[in-house]
């Protein structure tokens, strides 16, 4: 049975559930993608995802670690593994290939098992910290994530976390952050960011890291794809772990992965499971192995390529509109627009209101604080990106397109609906793979 056969079956038995399946695959269809966190999945990680490997609990490892070196026996709860621990083993190989440097996988780890990048980062700290230790990560409002020491995230609530800021060019400003650190004298420092438009210096965390005694945590959920591909610089050798999400840039399934340096391979599986987690996703494994087969080929790397050439020429058009880039660009895949300032400053939009007229309008993106917002729930910005739109094929004509509905929208609300038909003529000659027929 195909897919649409298996779609038409299920609709049969479920039509409350079918009818919510087709009505967000037109949805998708209709309208432009440009939340810098999201993409659409390779087609043969989506096929693994439903695949039989979703039902086969498989608690523990493919391996036991005996004396801090893994050993091939079995380290499952649960008999019926033989192939569990080969895609498990196939997908963590894979991993240390796509993140280590040439030549040095043998000194890397991975664990494909963290359900969330936030879980994931979770691992990592009941790892290797003791709870109420320092941790030293970017502040939310200056692009870090929750989980980097937020005052409402367990990363704050269990470790005494310090937060650090952008300097006034609002890039990350190694030198202040040295001195942070210095003060802090924090056990683990974390980089990385969810909303950070230009180049992570790896090499200078590391360097603080190493000043002060500390453990670096690079979390690359959005720019783990380029990093891998080479198009941004990659955090190995320098950081100790790296923690990403799967489903962004990557275009994988949902979920979460840490590759270490091997030493402290033990402790990070110990602290996924049992630690934190019970039963590994067998089928986000299986599709995580299939997605970084794809993600080691030319063709991705060309994809990586595009995602940031889009971006820089998208974010040249929309500042050529009058539009005010935060940081001035880009070097990566995402941009925050700051609407307090050029084109957009006496219009009265702040990022809720511009985000919900885009939507209106086909162009689907988020809204988000920018650095200096005085209110974090009434964010002046908003965040986009284009790993979905180059995944499906957009290039430099398309970034012209979208700069200009950018600026149309913003300008005259009564633009959105002929907006809003233009974006659905362009998305129909971009087709989503359909799964509902
Ligand atoms: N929600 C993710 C993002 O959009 O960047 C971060 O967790």
């Amino acid at each position: 049975m195909d897919i649409t056969e298996r779609f038409k079956a299920l609709n049969e038995v479920d039509s409350e559930l079918g009818s919510l399946l087709k009505q967000e695959e037109a949805r998708q269809s209709r309208v432009i993608r440009l939340i810098p966190s999201e993409n659409y999945i390779y087609e043969p990680a989506r096929l693994a995802l439903g695949s039989c490997f979703g039902e086969k609990y498989s608690e523990g490892y493919p391996h036991k670690w005996v004396k801090g070196e893994r050993k091939h026996a079995n380290g499952r709860y649960y008999q019926g593994q033989e192939f569990t621990n080969a895609v498990e083993c196939l997908a963590r190989d894979r991993a240390v290939k796509f993140f280590a440097p040439k030549g040095m996988e043998e000194n890397y780890h991975a664990n494909v098992q963290p359900l969330a990048g936030a879980n994931a980062n979770l691992a990592v700290y009941s790892a290797l910290l003791n709870p109420g230790d320092r941790i030293l990560g970017m502040s939310l409002a200056h692009g870090g994530h929750l989980t980097h020491g937020h005052k409402v995230s367990v990363s704050s609530i269990f470790f005494e976390a310090h937060q650090y800021t952008l300097g006034e060019n609002l890039r990350l400003d190694y030198d202040a952050i040295r001195k942070q650190a210095i003060e802090v004298q924090p056990k683990m420092i974390v980089c990385g960011a969810s909303a950070y438009p230009r180049t992570i210096d790896f090499e200078a965390f590391a360097s603080i890291a190493k000043e002060v005694g500390a453990l670096l945590l690079a979390d690359i959920a959005h720019i783990s794809g380029l990093c891998g591909a080479g198009v941004h610089p990659n955090p190995f050798p320098h950081a100790d772990v790296v923690t990403t999400t799967t489903h962004k840039v990557l275009r994988g399934p949902r979920g979460g992965l840490i590759v270490c340096r091997r030493e402290l391979g033990a402790d990070i599986d110990r602290a996924v499971f049992p630690g934190l987690q019970g039963g590994p996703h067998m089928n986000k494994i299986a599709s995580l192995a299939t997605t970084l087969k794809y993600a080691l080929s030319d063709e991705y790397t060309q994809y990586a390529k595009n995602v940031v050439e889009n971006a820089s020429l998208l974010s040249e058009a929309l500042q050529q509109r009058g539009f005010v880039l935060v940081t001035g660009g880009t070097d990566n895949h995402l941009m925050l627009i700051d609407l307090k300032e050029g084109s957009a400053k006496d219009l009265d939009v702040d990022g809720t209101i511009y985000a919900e007229r885009l939507e209106a309008a086909g162009i689907v993106l988020n809204k988000n604080a920018v650095p200096g917002d005085a209110k974090p729930w009434k964010p002046t910005g908003v965040r986009l990106g284009t790993p979905a739109i180059t995944a499906l094929g957009m290039g430099p004509a398309e970034m012209d397109t979208l700069a200009d509905w950018f600026e149309r929208v913003l300008k005259d609300e009564g633009s959105v609906t002929v907006v809003k038909a233009e974006v659905e003529e362009l998305m129909a000659r971009f087709a989503i793979p359909s799964w509902v027929g």
